[in-house]
């Protein structure tokens, strides 16, 4: 019996580790369920970079990555506000927004945010373009706490309170997050799709997370070379 206990613990553990390499997320409908829950088990952050690649359509505001702590449903939060045209980084207790004027439908968008504590400074970068580096009141404290990270929804509580005006709809891939700063260098490199250091906690080549509702693992459509 205990034996038995010990290899299904093996075997789930095992399955829920993918190498998403070459593949993305689709989402491909508009509801207040479907998500992805992507897990870590590190709870306390001095800094962050979280990269991903997304397309969508969408003519309402929409979350892109959502990571909540019990105490913060936003803690670090990337939202799409669409009547001021906005990418808002949120973190822990504040916001900031970047305007992204030209920002098109049908597009792949590489993003990235950082945030450092030491500084209580954010930036973020969308397809090789750096954008200004900004101070953020809330940031220069420390996360702690177990945090739940969600794409595909925007958390209003600690693992839930999603809102179908605020679910992305459309393909993600490319998800890393790393607990420290990324040098511009690296980023542009994550941008250009070049061979770049993976994100040492979440790393889409080696990604722990499971899928909720109606979302699909498919190829990537990007290029063909
Ligand atoms: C979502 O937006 C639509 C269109 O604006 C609105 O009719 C609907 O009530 C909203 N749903 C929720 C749950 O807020
Ligand atoms: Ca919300």
């Amino acid at each position: 019996m205990k034996f038995l206990v010990c290899l299904v613990i093996l075997i789930s553990n095992a399955a829920a580790i993918q190498d998403l390499s070459g593949k993305m997320f689709t989402f491909p409908q508009q509801t207040n369920a479907a998500h992805v829950r992507l897990t870590t088990s590190i709870k306390t952050f001095n800094a962050l970079t979280v990269c991903h690649r997304s397309f969508t359509d969408l003519k309402r505001d929409y979350g892109l990555f959502s990571m909540a702590l019990p105490t913060n449903a936003n803690e670090f939060l990337m939202f799409f506000k669409y009547d001021v045209t906005e990418m808002q980084p949120h973190v822990r207790t504040d916001k900031i927004g970047y305007r992204v004027a030209d920002y098109k439908h049908n597009t792949w968008y590489s993003i990235c945010t950082s945030w450092d504590s030491s500084t209580g400074l954010v930036q973020i970068w969308i397809n090789g373009q750096p954008f200004g580096r900004k101070y953020i009141p809330g940031g220069q404290a420390v996360m702690n706490g177990s945090p739940i990270i969600i794409l595909g929804q925007e958390q209003d509580s600690h693992g839930g309170g999603f809102d179908i005006n605020q679910s992305f709809v459309g393909m993600m891939t490319d998800v890393h997050m790393w607990d420290y700063v990324l040098s511009s260098c690296e980023i542009q490199k994550y941008m250009a799709e070049l061979s770049f250091t993976p994100g040492n906690i979440l790393n889409w080549a080696a990604l722990d997370f499971q899928i909720n509702g109606r979302v699909l693992i498919e190829n990537k459509q990007m290029y063909c070379q």
